[in-house]
């Protein structure tokens, strides 16, 4: 640990460094594109403003943060690993060191359950979790009980979705742009149903049970269910009458459709390269021009 830190219920340094994303107030923006990957994070910084001064945080926890400007807009880009954990972590950390309204689009990969093919966008407009029941596999297992539990839904921001719609269908045709429902799971291996002879994961009909519950499930992956449900449990800001109740965060996301788990295909490194440039752009021109909507203690 590089630093000190006080108060353990929210451990910060004296100058307000959060713990483990490692940001303190002034080095994130109000905008922010979150991504699991170092490297795509590394690829969309360079289409950042020239000239923009650029903060780079890495943080002994994974995190990794370019915050600079886009057409002068600031833009802050972090990465975050993978999984709801880290999601958590990242939202609640940057929440408490950036003022003002916060928007954030995740742009991650997904595996697909449904018509999106590999190589084609998702933007779901909501999500919900697959969580493994861990009392299941107990010595003591209920009779009864299930291996998995399904989540209700989460929302995304509808404007914001439409807003990447219609970015992205400036370079995609509308059959390579999907939208729907997405999972999150919490393993890449049990709870998206992936067989693994070495543990006895229950797991052999999963995805078939989804698609019961959710008919319109399209895509697994692990984050974007925590980024809906945080937005959705944020604390409203202290804002003007006519905009009451409006939630301090508004989120979205997109994904790039990597595997097909019925055909069990990958992506190829080519088209990923394309999707990240074309997503990239989309991503900056939406955040870089979407009102904070916000007037009185608002500020980028
Ligand atoms: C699993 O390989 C990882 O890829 C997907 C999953 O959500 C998980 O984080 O997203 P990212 O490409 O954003 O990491």
């Amino acid at each position: 640990m590089q630093f000190k830190f006080t108060n353990a219920n929210f451990p910060k340094t004296a100058d307000g460094r959060v713990y483990h994303v490692g940001v303190k107030h002034g080095e994130v923006a109000n905008r922010i594109i979150t991504v699991g990957d170092p490297s795509r994070a590394r690829t969309i910084a360079k289409l950042l403003d020239d000239n923009s001064p650029i903060v780079t945080i890495e943080s002994d926890r994974g995190f990794f943060i370019k915050t600079g400007r886009y057409h002068g807009v600031p833009i802050s880009i972090v990465s975050i690993g993978m999984g709801l954990a880290m999601m958590d972590f990242f939202v609640r950390e940057v929440r408490a060191v950036v003022d003002g309204p916060l928007i954030i689009i995740r742009f991650g990969s997904c595996g697909s359950i449904g018509p999106a093919t590999i190589g084609s966008m998702m933007v779901p407009h909501g999500a919900f979790a697959v969580l493994r029941n861990y009392d299941y596999f107990a010595d003591d297992a209920e009779p009864n009980s299930k291996p998995y539990n399904f989540t209700k839904l989460f929302y995304a921001d509808p404007d914001l979705c439409s807003k990447l719609q219609k970015e992205l269908l400036r370079h995609l045709p509308q059959s390579e742009l999907h939208t729907g429902l997405n999972a999150s799971c919490d393993s890449f291996y049990s709870s998206q149903g992936r067989l693994d002879n070495n543990f006895c994961d229950a797991n052999h009909n999963l995805i078939e049970q989804i698609l019961v519950k959710y008919p319109d499930a399209r895509s697994l992956e692990m984050e974007t269910f925590m980024l809906f449900h945080m937005a959705k449990v944020s604390t409203p800001l202290p804002i003007k009458e006519s905009q009451a109740n409006k939630k301090s965060i508004r989120v979205a996301a997109m994904m790039m459709v990597f595997m097909d788990r019925k055909t069990n295909e990958f992506v190829d490194p080519v088209r990923v390269s394309y999707l990240e440039e074309i997503a990239g752009k989309a991503l900056l021109n939406v955040l870089s021009n979407v009102e904070l909507d916000y007037e009185e203690n608002g500020s980028d």
